[in-house]
């Protein structure tokens, strides 16, 4: 990835953090940590990956993209009005009575491909996307992004071995391996692996699997295009992340996974951000 393109992404990165803020507003409860670890994942693959268009959202040969994590979705939320889904105002009204973004993602919104939020279902999900891209003999791929926690949840290994099986190199998955869940270490609470051991178990199963920075635009960016190569396996890309990157006082914590801002945290956190 050139200089010049790093640089861009890592401004857009920003834009995204501040529309996180932006979507939690004053006063009521939002998932910060996991969207701020997930955002420049989410930037480089909506700003330099993903084969989209704002205009025609609907394309049929668009790669879809899975947040399986789901209360993390504002990060999303963020990139789909920064890209012009929808007015980037519609974020101060997240969480609202008939507002258009909810607390969790609908396929109702534009630009979301899959309801998510009861965690452990997106990587079936996708491999069910990928089966029907191959039987169509269509190009578009499906990125989904699981929290380290969620790999505990739900259908994510038993969709695992099926895309192994069903040899989905269409299907890229992304670990935000932030170490914590919503009330604790991951490590402590149910331990899955750190990021090597989450590689690791991908690996065993079939998988190609790698451990980025997912801090990194670079790292992410190579990891994204790499997976591309893979032939006749799916991809795991594990990035090593910080829960509430970019927001001092929320780093590394489950304090903030699904907290509430008052007027000043969210002055401190948009000063940093900006910073
Ligand atoms: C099936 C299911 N069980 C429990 C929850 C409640 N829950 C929401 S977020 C969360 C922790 C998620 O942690 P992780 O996947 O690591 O996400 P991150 O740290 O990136 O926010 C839990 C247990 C849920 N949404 N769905």
């Amino acid at each position: 990835m050139d200089k010049a393109t790093a640089e861009k992404l890592r401004q857009k990165a920003r834009r995204i953090r501040a529309g996180v803020i932006e979507a939690l507003g004053l006063g009521k409860p939002g998932h910060l940590g996991g969207s701020m670890s997930a955002a420049d994942m989410v930037t480089v693959l909506y700003y330099y990956k993903m084969n989209i268009d704002p205009k025609n959202i609907k394309k049929p040969d668009r790669d879809r993209f899975i947040m399986s994590k789901g209360h993390s979705v504002l990060a999303q939320y963020a990139a789909l009005a920064d890209l012009g889904y929808y007015p980037w105002e519609e974020l101060s009204r997240t969480k609202t009575l008939g507002g258009l973004l909810q607390g969790h993602p609908e396929i109702s919104t534009p630009g979301i491909e899959a309801n998510t939020g009861s965690l452990g279902q997106g990587v079936s999900l996708g491999v069910g996307m990928c089966l029907g891209a191959k039987r169509d003999k269509a190009a578009w791929r499906v990125f989904v992004m699981c929290g380290d926690a969620e790999l505990a949840e739900g259908q994510i290994w038993e969709g695992a071995t099926a895309a192994a099986h069903y040899k989905l190199d269409n299907l890229r998955v992304l670990v935000d391996a932030n170490g914590v869940s919503a009330t604790g270490r991951v490590s402590e609470r149910y331990n899955v692996g750190d990021a090597a051991g989450i590689a690791a178990k991908f690996a065993a199963f079939g998988w190609n699997a790698r451990v980025i920075d997912g801090h990194s635009v670079e790292e992410i960016g190579d990891a994204l295009d790499a997976a591309d190569q893979v032939k006749g396996k799916p991809s795991a890309i594990i990035g090593k992340t910080i829960k509430g990157k970019g927001v001092s006082f929320a780093e590394d914590s489950h304090v903030y996974h699904n907290k509430d801002m008052n007027e000043e945290t969210r002055a401190k956190a948009l000063a940093e951000i900006n910073a």
